[in-house]
């Protein structure tokens, strides 16, 4: 192989700065992770699983205060303010470099650098990406394994082409005070400092493929989106795929992997899963928009997961995964909340602490044995729906994009937008209440457009208007739809059953991209007619469908001043067609 002198320079210039005893190059083979994971377990940095129930199964503890990605800490480094734009934390990347390089300086001495190549998308793939990170963790390492293509032949296809994320991760002493998540989009460089979990060190995932790549994609007329991507097959093997950006932990994993509910069994439909996180956009010559998931993997929430609720998911991670920051079992396998198992009657809980059934935290509620946002790694190829067409360079044509969120009220069952700009519009304002996976009050409103808000990494009023110039350049845009499987009724109980039955939403979803049912006009767009959801094999009162269906004028006009007033906080820099799109929507309830 061709020795890469300016990879081989920037390696040998992050090794001055960190000094590591030594440096590993990871080559992408099973010895090498092998090895690797023994002497994780050595070390105790990772605990072995019973190999019996779960072969190849790993379990890490993350630090106590290091449980979920930091949007606080998470930095947009452009030369001006203005370039991040009013959503994102910003530094001048001087400053940046200055300030993690403080934090960086000798901190793996005694400790191991690793240099991994990867992938983003197919190896060699005209729309893949290519990184390195190095780190210093082997979490990470074997984490990276899991979630990307990774080795040398990452490096084999790199050639001497500069055009790689520069990606360097450090755990420090994962202090939170010294913990930094830096973007230099100028530089495609990538720094995250104190850290060692999910999100904020996997870089490959929310840094390159969303927030370096949505800054990319914005310059050379693709997008990066926080998306899923599934594929539903028709008896006549026909297949439609659908994208969809729901906020982290709002149900996108469990999308991608539906499995169509009894009552609709005997229409024969078949759920595909290219995706459950991260979708690469582009228009094609055919004018019709191409997405390909550029990872390798899926980093899932465990809470929840069960056979009901997603049983493809609990197939994937029966065998080689990495469990992070749920319950342990004397037997040596895992547990967390809402699985299949009932809780064991003692267990080491997330913290690494002695835990039993019915102990409590300091405010009095029950003590959670894994943590909300602990989650599982596990191979996509391990996935039994998992499509044919994640290996395919070309990806999957698109022909219907959810926008959606958790809204107890307000936002109805399912809505259509009249046209691309309407639906931008829609997806610009949408909003959902914060759960684990980020840090802040839960429950909260907040605005999430795209389910972008943490993860563009630019302007977002710049963003708003690539999404708009984007569908002109389409001769068939996809229809865009607004979703929400969370609304609940006055007692607080949810008024959709959801997971698998959502099927019966997305079919409503393709007969309205096929024209093949009318719909329902109303101010905030097109909502069904509760006749044609098929209901069939489900006890629904027809009074919670309606009730799912409803529009609320009184609801709305406060939804609507909520939106004007997010929009407004991009001054100037807003493009006038969402003003106009707001206007019309007043205008459309009368207010
Ligand atoms: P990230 O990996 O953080 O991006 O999250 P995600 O969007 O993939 O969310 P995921 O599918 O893991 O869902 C998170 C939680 O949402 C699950 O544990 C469920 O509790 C809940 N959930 C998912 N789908 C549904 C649904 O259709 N209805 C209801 N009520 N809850 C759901
Ligand atoms: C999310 O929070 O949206 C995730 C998990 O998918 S993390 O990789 O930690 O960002
Ligand atoms: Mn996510």
């Amino acid at each position: 192989m061709i020795k890469h002198k300016k990879l081989h320079s920037w390696v040998k210039e992050c090794a001055k700065l960190c000094k590591p005893d030594k440096v590993v190059w990871i080559d992408g083979s099973e010895d090498m992770r092998k090895s690797l994971e023994k002497q994780a377990i050595a070390t105790g940095e990772i605990i072995r699983l019973n190999q019996k129930k779960m072969p190849g199964c790993l379990l890490h503890r993350t630090a106590l205060n290091d449980v979920a990605r930091t949007e606080n800490l998470t930095f947009i480094c452009t030369p001006t303010r203005k370039e991040a734009g009013p959503t994102n934390n910003w530094m001048p990347p001087k400053e940046a470099y200055k300030k993690a390089g403080e934090i960086f300086a000798g901190s793996m001495k005694g400790r191991t650098m690793y240099v991994i190549p990867f992938s983003m998308g197919p190896v060699g793939s005209a729309f893949s990406k290519i990184g390195v990170e190095l780190t210093d963790s082997i979490y990470v390492v074997l984490n990276m394994y899991i979630m990307t293509r990774v080795g040398d032949k990452v490096l084999e296809c790199l050639g001497d082409k500069d055009d790689f994320t520069k990606c360097l991760h450090g755990k420090a002493e994962l202090d939170i005070k010294r913990r930094m998540i830096l973007h230099i989009p100028q530089d495609n460089t990538i720094w995250s400092v104190g850290s060692g979990y999910g999100g904020n060190v996997l870089l490959g995932k929310k840094c390159l493929s969303l927030r370096i790549a949505s800054y990319q994609a914005q310059k050379e007329g693709w997008l990066a989106e926080h998306m899923l991507i599934l594929g539903i097959e028709q008896p006549n093997g026909h297949i439609e795929y659908i994208a969809a950006a729901f906020p982290s932990a709002c149900g996108k994993t469990n999308l991608a992997m539906l499995i169509p509910p009894d009552g609709l069994k005997k229409k024969g439909y078949k759920v595909w899963t290219v995706g459950d996180d991260i979708a690469w956009m582009r228009v094609d010559s055919d004018g019709c928009l191409w997405a390909i998931n550029p990872e390798w993997g899926f980093f899932g929430v465990a809470p929840g997961t069960n056979k009901k609720a997603n049983f493809n998911a609990v197939e994937t991670i029966k065998r080689n995964t990495i469990f992070t920051n749920v319950l342990l079992r004397p037997d040596n396998t895992v547990w967390w909340e809402d699985g299949d198992d009932p809780a064991p009657k003692e267990g080491i809980d997330w913290r690494g602490f002695p835990w039993r059934p019915g102990m409590l935290d300091d405010d009095g509620s029950p003590l959670k044995g894994a943590h909300p946002n602990s989650r599982f790694t596990a191979p996509a190829l391990q996935c039994p729906s998992i499509s044919y067409r994640l290996e395919q360079h070309h990806g999957v044509p698109i022909s219907a994009i959810i926008f959606g969120g958790r809204r107890a009220h307000v936002a109805p069952l399912v809505y259509e937008a009249f046209n691309w700009r309407h639906g931008v519009y829609i997806g610009a304002t949408m909003a959902s209440e914060r759960t684990a996976a980020q840090y802040g009050k839960q429950g909260e409103v907040r605005r999430d457009p795209m389910a972008m808000l943490p993860f563009c990494g630019y302007n977002m009023s710049k963003y708003f208007k690539h999404w708009l110039d984007r569908g002109k350049k389409m001769t068939k845009p996809p229809k865009i739809f607004h979703a929400n499987w969370f609304r609940q009724d006055k007692k607080g109980n949810f008024l959709w059953p959801g997971y698998g039955e959502n099927l019966r939403v997305l079919e409503w979803i393709l007969n309205r991209c096929n024209e093949s049912v009318k719909a329902r006009k109303t101010p905030i767009g097109y909502v069904p007619y509760p006749e044609d959801i098929d209901m069939t094999g489900i006890k629904f009162e027809k009074n919670a469908l309606k009730e799912l269906l409803d529009i609320d004028p009184a609801q709305w006009k406060q939804e609507i001043k909520a939106q004007i007033e997010f929009l407004e906080t991009f001054n100037e820099d807003l493009p006038k067609e969402l003003l106009k799109e707001h206007a019309a929507l007043k205008k459309r309830f009368g207010f």
